[in-house]
């Protein structure tokens, strides 16, 4: 069987990472403190709920259960005003292409992302038409980089982990495709995602031939 390839969203097929940015700095603000861009590396790949209890942490701030969780509606509210304007301009370099190029040589797609707005954002960036399986933050309990994500993403395109190429950006994400006993490509730094198979850039110029040759 041919291998499937997984897609993680945010920082691989989307730069969304920068309203995430915005609103949690605007809800950090509004709790007294700050949260700078650095600090923002961390929740890359990382579910809402964990994200926000690293900002408290970070913040040295605490929530009753009920202002966490209107926190969390808060931060979606504003990150909801954000990527209203969003579109196919947002999409990372190369994605598209590479998206497409994986299909028309025959593969299953997945996508396998913490997000709960995952299916709002391809609609928006108009790739919601280029994936078989779509496996967000509604349908999992356990957050990267637990191995759920993806395990559920393999199951619903009907391949065996083994066969499946993940790209992710987040350390995070990169580990639990590791969990998952899945192949995996960096998109990023090496320096960071070291505990990928391999890693570049970005998509600019990768052909999915030459990723299956690395397995090969
Ligand atoms: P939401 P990915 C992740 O998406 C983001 O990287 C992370 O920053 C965000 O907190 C998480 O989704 C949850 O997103 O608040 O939209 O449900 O990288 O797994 O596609
Ligand atoms: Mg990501």
């Amino acid at each position: 069987m041919k291998p499937a390839c997984i897609f993680d969203l945010d920082g691989v097929i989307v730069d969304t990472a920068k309203y995430h940015y915005l609103a949690w700095k605007r809800l950090a603000n509004s709790l007294g403190f700050d949260f700078t861009e650095h600090d923002n590396e961390q929740l890359k790949g990382v579910s809402r709920i964990e994200s926000l209890k690293l900002i408290l942490r970070l913040g040295g701030k605490q929530l009753s259960e009920l202002e966490f969780d209107a926190a969390l509606i808060r931060k979606n509210g504003w990150y909801l005003e954000y990527i209203q304007q969003i579109g196919p301009g947002e999409i990372l370099p190369g994605a598209a292409e590479f998206l497409r190029s994986v299909r028309e040589y025959g593969m299953r797609v997945a996508l396998g992302s913490a997000s709960k707005n995952a299916v709002l954002i391809l609609e928006r960036i108009q790739l919601l038409d280029q994936f078989d399986a779509i496996v967000d933050g509604n349908k999992v309990s356990k957050a990267k980089p637990d191995p759920e994500v993806f395990l559920k993403a393999a199951e619903e395109l009907g391949v065996q982990a083994e066969d499946c190429i993940v790209f992710e950006d987040a350390v995070a994400g990169v580990q639990a495709a590791r969990n998952a006993a899945m192949k995996v490509v960096g998109i990023g730094s090496e320096a960071v995602l070291q505990q990928a198979h391999f890693v570049v850039p970005n998509f600019m110029g990768l052909r999915i031939e030459n990723v299956l040759a690395r397995f090969s």
